[in-house]
């Protein structure tokens, strides 16, 4: 199984570092697309709620855990029903890929009230999380997709009641997490109102700030050293559940791609830090591994392209299905990672073989 560590290697390592933090670009209810606005640059009418700053919010109590950096209430509220597909476009700061590939999606909802999400107080939200996605059974974090430029997918409960609703797309990055304080937390809000005529109500619902610890073993965490599956921060998944459908928009192309590609190297290295145009983004520098990708030139040739194709199909469909949302299980097999060329300066390999052990 050397190859499917390799291959979850590469995926993590599959795309440059660009640029530092980022917001939800897009927002799209069943097809309908909105764009949010910049940080601080109220241009357009959106339902995202839109936020200063691309930076992360960082500790668990911060107020901005709600909803992101200062968020600002939203003039628009975009329709959907119960079971609405719902994307989250998630960019970096000039517009290009989410920057990060290590850590946890995870989807809140809570009703505006009666009023309507207009004017709605998001510290005063009453959160129910409706799906979470973790380590996949790829070996990559359900984040690695949005740093290939993937939106993150998710569909509402089949059974939520009409209202107007808040909802709530959060990435962790975990890449600094082995220290307290370190994960970075990307909250983003959007106003949706849910028609028909449902009647579902969660049961129990958190506050955000609230849900969280900094000690919590999915918030303080060495990811690289990861032991057992990842613990999911905050509650269980709502009675009103979603789903996850993080995977189906083109990840089989890409999983081939990329596992093609590693079976040829782990291959150069330089990792976010060297790579990066930002001196202050060394905090970054252990985000996505030393183990670099290794280059397309060498991914046609290689004989496992076609077993690729065949995980690739597994892959997508345990994400589809309710798998995604569950902690990995580990197994039996064991994994080791192909250390055999052109690596130069890796940094966690037996923390990645670990990592791997653990989740494959
Ligand atoms: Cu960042």
């Amino acid at each position: 199984m050397k190859t499917a560590a390799a291959f979850a290697l590469s995926l993590l390592a599959a795309v440059p570092f660009v640029s530092a933090h980022g917001y939800v670009g897009t927002l799209t209810v069943d097809g309908k697309a909105y764009k949010g606005n910049t940080p601080n640059n109220n241009k357009i009418q959106s339902p995202i709620r839109m936020i200063s700053d691309v930076s992360p919010v960082k500790g668990a109590t911060n107020k901005f855990l709600s909803c992101g950096q200062n968020a600002q209430k939203a003039a628009l509220v975009a329709d959907a029903k119960p079971g609405s597909t719902v994307s989250f476009q998630w960019v970096n700061g000039q517009g290009g890929n989410w920057p990060h590939n290590v850590g946890p999606l995870l989807t809140y909802m809570a009703s505006c009230g009666r009023a309507g999400c207009a004017n709605f107080d998001s510290s005063k939200a009453q959160w129910f999380k409706i799906e979470e996605a973790g380590l996949q059974k790829d070996g990559t974090w359900a984040q690695a997709a949005l740093m290939q430029g993937k939106p993150a997918v998710v569909q509402l409960p089949s059974n939520i009641a009409p209202g107007e609703y808040l909802i709530r797309h959060e990435i962790i990055a975990l890449h600094t997490a082995m220290t307290l304080g370190g994960a970075e937390f990307y909250p983003s809000c959007a106003q949706l109102k849910v028609s028909g005529s449902a009647t579902g109500k969660p049961d129990k619902t958190v506050s955000l700030p609230g849900a969280y610890k900094d000690t919590d073993p999915g918030i303080l965490v060495d990811v690289y050293d990861l032991t057992g599956a990842y613990v999911f921060p905050g509650p269980a998944i709502s009675n009103l559940a979603g789903k996850t459908i993080l995977a189906v928009n083109g990840t089989q192309t890409t999983v081939a791609a990329s596992k093609a590609a590693s079976s040829s190297s782990h291959a150069a290295s330089s990792s976010h830090a060297s790579s990066s145009t930002r001196a202050s983004s060394s905090s970054h520098a252990a985000s996505t591994s030393s183990h670099a990708s290794a280059s397309s030139a060498k991914v046609a040739a290689t004989a496992s392209a076609k077993a690729a194709v065949t995980t690739s199909s597994k892959a997508a469909a345990a994400t589809s299905s309710k798998a995604s949302a569950a902690p990995a299980t580990s197994s039996s097999v064991e994994y080791e990672c192909d250390d055999d060329e052109e690596t130069t300066t890796q940094q966690h390999p037996r923390s990645y073989s670990r990592v791997m052990a653990a989740i494959l």
